[in-house]
C-alpha cells in the first residue's frame, strides 16, 4: 500500500468544492486552507486535513503565497491546486510550489509568463497560425512619430492595450488618427499605475463581436487535445453571466479548424494542463486575444457536452498521467448553458452578502447545481459573488433554454438578492433566442 497523494485547494467557494469532489474520485487525499471569514465553507467537511491561513482580507490570506506554503509544509502536501482566480495565473507562485518539492496543477511557470505578457502571447500565437488582428509588430516604440505611423497603417478605429493587462484592464479605443498620440501616453501611464509596466500594443478594433472561446487540455507526453467551443458574449463589464456550448450559429467545421490550430499552438509553446483560448468573432473570422492558462469558472459546459471530467484529466496530467482519450474520441452532444448566479442587486449589479435563509437546488434530468451554499450560510462581503453555476444540458439549444428557465424558476435562494432575475430576462430576449448577442448586447440593454 502507497500512501495517497495530498492535494492542498489554495481556493474558496464552489470551485474549491468541485476540486474535492474530482480528488475523492480519484483517490487522493485534500487539503482546504481557508481564511477566518470562510471556516464554515461547504468543502471544508469533505477534506482529509484543514488549516486557516489569516484574515478575511484576500490579501493577507488567499493571495499569501508564503502562507500557503508554510500550509503545504505542515500538511504535507504534495500537489497545489490554485482553482481560479488568486494565484491561479502567478507564475512566481508557480514556481514557488515547484521550488518547494510540490507539484503545481497547471502549466509550467515558463508559459504562464509567455502567456500573461499579451503581447508575447500574440506572437506566439502567430508563430503557431492561430489567427489574430492586423497590428503592431510587439511593443509600441518611445517615439510618438513612430507609433503614429505604425497606428495609421493598421487603419482607425483601433485599440491600444496594455500587454501586462487582459480581462478588460488596460486597453483604449482609438477612433481617429488625432486621437493617437494623447490615447497612447494616457494608457501607458495608466498601465504603469496598475502593472508597474508599460508596454503597450495596438491592434485593429472589432466593433461588435462575439467571445468565443476553445478548451485544450495537454499532457506531458506530447498529447494535446480540444474539447469544444464556448459562446461566453453574455457579459456585463467583463463579468460573464451565461456561457453555453457549443456556440449557435458558427459552422462546426470552422470551430474544428480554430480546435486544431490551438492544438497545434499547445505544442508548440509547450504547454501543459487545462487552457483556454479566447477569441473574438465577427464577420465569420477569429481573432485570438488571450489565453488563460487556468480552469475557468465555465468548464461545466464543456463537461457535458464532451462527457469529459476536465478537473479530474487536469489533475491526472498533473501526476504525468497521458490523457485517457485522443481527438478521435471526443465527441460533443447536445448543447449546454450555465448562469453565473451571483449574489448581487440584479439592476445595479452592486454586491449583496447576507444570510441565505433559504436555499433550494434545482434538479432534475440535464441539470446541475454547483454550488457551496446551503441555508444559514453567510456570503461574506470579501470575496468574488458568485454563489452558485447552474448547468443545463439538452438536445438543442432551444431544449437547453427551456431547462435552464425552468430550473431557474425551481431554484430558490432566499435571505439576499441574486442575478436570476436578470439571466431570466436574457435568456427570453429576441436577440439571446436568434443567437446574435455580442459583447457589448448587454451593456447597450439590448437583452431585455
Ligand atoms: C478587443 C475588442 C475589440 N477589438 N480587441 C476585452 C477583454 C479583453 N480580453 C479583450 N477585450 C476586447 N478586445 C479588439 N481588437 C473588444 C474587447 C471587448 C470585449 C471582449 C470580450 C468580451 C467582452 C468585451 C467587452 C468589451 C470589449
Amino acid at each position: 500500500m502507497t500512501k495517497p497523494l495530498r492535494v492542498l485547494i489554495a481556493n474558496r467557494g464552489e470551485i474549491a468544492l468541485r476540486i474535492v469532489r474530482a480528488c475523492r474520485l480519484m483517490g487522493l487525499e485534500t487539503i482546504g486552507v481557508y481564511s477566518e471569514a470562510d471556516a464554515d465553507l461547504a468543502h471544508l467537511n469533505y477534506v482529509d486535513t484543514k488549516l486557516c491561513i489569516g484574515p478575511a482580507s484576500a490579501a493577507q490570506s488567499y493571495l499569501k503565497q508564503e502562507r500557503i506554503l508554510n500550509a503545504a509544509k505542515l500538511c504535507q502536501a504534495d500537489m497545489v491546486h490554485p482553482g481560479y482566480g488568486f494565484l491561479s495565473e502567478n507564475p512566481d507562485f508557480a514556481e514557488a510550489v515547484e521550488r518547494a518539492g510540490l507539484v503545481f496543477i497547471g502549466p509550467s511557470a515558463h508559459v504562464m509568463r509567455l502567456m500573461g505578457d499579451k503581447i508575447s502571447a500574440k506572437q506566439e500565437m502567430i508563430a503557431a497560425g492561430v489567427p489574430c488582428l492586423p497590428g503592431s509588430d510587439g511593443a509600441l516604440p518611445d517615439s510618438p512619430e513612430e507609433t503614429q505611423r505604425i497606428c495609421d497603417a493598421i487603419g482607425y478605429p483601433l485599440i491600444v492595450k496594455a500587454s501586462a493587462g487582459g480581462g478588460g484592464r488596460g486597453m483604449r479605443v482609438v477612433e481617429t488618427a488625432a486621437d493617437v498620440i494623447g490615447s497612447v501616453a494616457n494608457a501607458q501611464q495608466e498601465s504603469l499605475i496598475a502593472f508597474g509596466k508599460k508596454d503597450l500594443y495596438a491592434e485593429r478594433f472589432l466593433k461588435s463581436p462575439r467571445h468565443i472561446e476553445i478548451q485544450v487540455i495537454a499532457d506531458q507526453h506530447g498529447n494535446a487535445v480540444w474539447l469544444g467551443a464556448r459562446d461566453c458574449s453574455v457579459q456585463r463589464r467583463h463579468q460573464k453571466l451565461i456561457e453555453e456550448a457549443p456556440p449557435s450559429g458558427i459552422p462546426a467545421q470552422d470551430i474544428a479548424e480554430l480546435g486544431a490550430k490551438c492544438v497545434q499552438a499547445c505544442k508548440k509553446i509547450g504547454y501543459i494542463g487545462v487552457g483556454t483560448f479566447e477569441f473574438l468573432y465577427e464577420d465569420g473570422l477569429f481573432c485570438f486575444i488571450e489565453m488563460n492558462t487556468r480552469l475557468q469558472v465555465e468548464h461545466p459546459v464543456t463537461e457535458m457536452t464532451s462527457g469529459i471530467d476536465i478537473v479530474r484529466e487536469q489533475i491526472a496530467v498533473s501526476l504525468g498521467r497521458p490523457l485517457s482519450f485522443t481527438q478521435e474520441d471526443i465527441n460533443c452532444a447536445g448543447h449546454s448553458i450555465e448562469c453565473r448566479i451571483n449574489a448581487e442587486d440584479p439592476d445595479t449589479f452592486m454586491p449583496n452578502p447576507g444570510k441565505i435563509t433559504q436555499w433550494w437546488p434545482a434538479g432534475g434530468p440535464g441539470v446541475r447545481m454547483d454550488s457551496h451554499i446551503y441555508e444559514s450560510y453567510v456570503v461574506p462581503p470579501h470575496y468574488d459573488s458568485l454563489i452558485a453555476k447552474l448547468i443545463v444540458h439538452g438536445c438543442t439549444r432551444e431544449d437547453a433554454i427551456e431547462r435552464m428557465l425552468a430550473a431557474l424558476d425551481e431554484t430558490r435562494i432566499g435571505g439576499i438578492c441574486t442575478t436570476i432575475p436578470l439571466q431570466k430576462r436574457v435568456l427570453q430576449a429576441e436577440a439571446f433566442l436568434s443567437g446574435s448577442v455580442t459583447v457589448h448586447s448587454l451593456d447597450k440593454g439590448l437583452l431585455k
